[in-house]
């Protein structure tokens, strides 16, 4: 489907969201294919732009709207219709190369976290290399998981697969036995687990991770804290706060050379809880308007 104004992102006008002018794009994909547990991530992008036109355009942070000064277009829907996994990776890895090309900050709405991997193959064809930094509950490093490699439990084992470069990992709190063996053998793989992030034993390393290189940002919404967002399909306790979510965003938009695409994953709605959708939606803002300053101040 495509999200004609004013039933875009923020509910913009054409001078603040035509294709050409905008500086964000926000790339929908409504993708669900391997749920083990809680499902409904394929509402996940419609219901974050539904939301979205009920936060508030001003920020006091920049005593400014940011979403009219950098104008944000939404492109239609990635819709992937009986595709197979492998189809749909390559549906999303396509469009994520040709949007990628066009000199603006992306930003993926999802969908499950496996769609991540064919982000990173994207932007990998479009930019060459990069580091990824990724907030989340789980670890995602399972090589398959109940019968495939797509799964939402593989999506960072799929980023390390694109070949881009090393993960960063935030906020982590739920792991296999196998996983903890990848994160202690993979000199890719960087963890820190939810205890840490409350102890700030991040912020250096995080700092020196990104700094002065590309950057891909994926945001798993169950690494925010449950209470946030229950709508998710696998929630866990002891997640991030709100504050820490955006102290990390804070991190890496100062230090990185570029943040070349965001994305914010595995929103589950659940009908007539709205509260979970308007923290997603205004995440999602947040994180493009700190991006986009730190981008801009250069
Ligand atoms: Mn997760």
């Amino acid at each position: 489907m495509s999200y004609e104004i004013p039933h875009n992102f923020l509910g913009l006008d054409t001078v603040h969201s035509n294709y050409d002018q905008s500086m964000v794009l926000i790339l929908p994909v409504p993708y669900e294919a391997t749920v083990s547990y809680g499902g409904g991530t394929a509402a996940g992008p419609e219901a974050i732009i539904a939301a979205s036109q009920q936060v508030e355009l001003y920020d006091r942070e920049f005593e400014d709207e940011p979403g009219l000064r950098w104008g944000v277009h939404t492109l239609p829907a990635l819709t992937m219709e009986d595709a197979s996994p492998d189809e749909a990776m390559g549906i999303i890895a396509a469009e994520v190369q040709r949007q990628a090309g066009q000199g603006k900050l992306l930003c993926v709405l999802g969908g499950e976290h496996s769609i991540s991997g064919a982000v990173a193959q994207g932007l990998f064809a479009a930019h060459g290399p990069f580091v990824t930094v990724q907030i989340d509950a789980h670890a995602d490093l399972r090589d398959e998981y109940e019968g495939t490699p797509h799964s939402h439990a593989c999506a960072m084992r799929r980023v390390l697969d694109a070949g881009a470069g090393p993960v960063l990992q935030l906020g982590i709190r739920s792991l296999s036995v196998d996983e903890a063996e990848v994160i202690r053998s993979d000199e890719r793989v960087t963890t820190f687990f939810s205890e840490d992030i409350h102890a700030g034993m991040h912020l250096a390393a995080l700092a020196d991770f990104v700094r002065g290189q590309p950057v891909y940002l994926t945001i798993d919404i169950d690494g925010l804290d449950v209470s946030l967002v229950p709508a998710t399909g696998t929630p866990e306790p002891d997640g991030l706060s709100w504050n820490e979510t955006l102290e990390i965003v804070r991190i890496v938009a100062r230090e990185a050379a570029q943040v070349l695409a965001f994305d914010v994953m595995e929103l589950a709605p659940i009908a007539g809880f709205h509260s979970a959708d308007f923290v997603t939606a205004k995440l999602t803002y947040k994180t493009m308007s700190i991006i986009m300053a730190a981008q801009a101040a250069e």
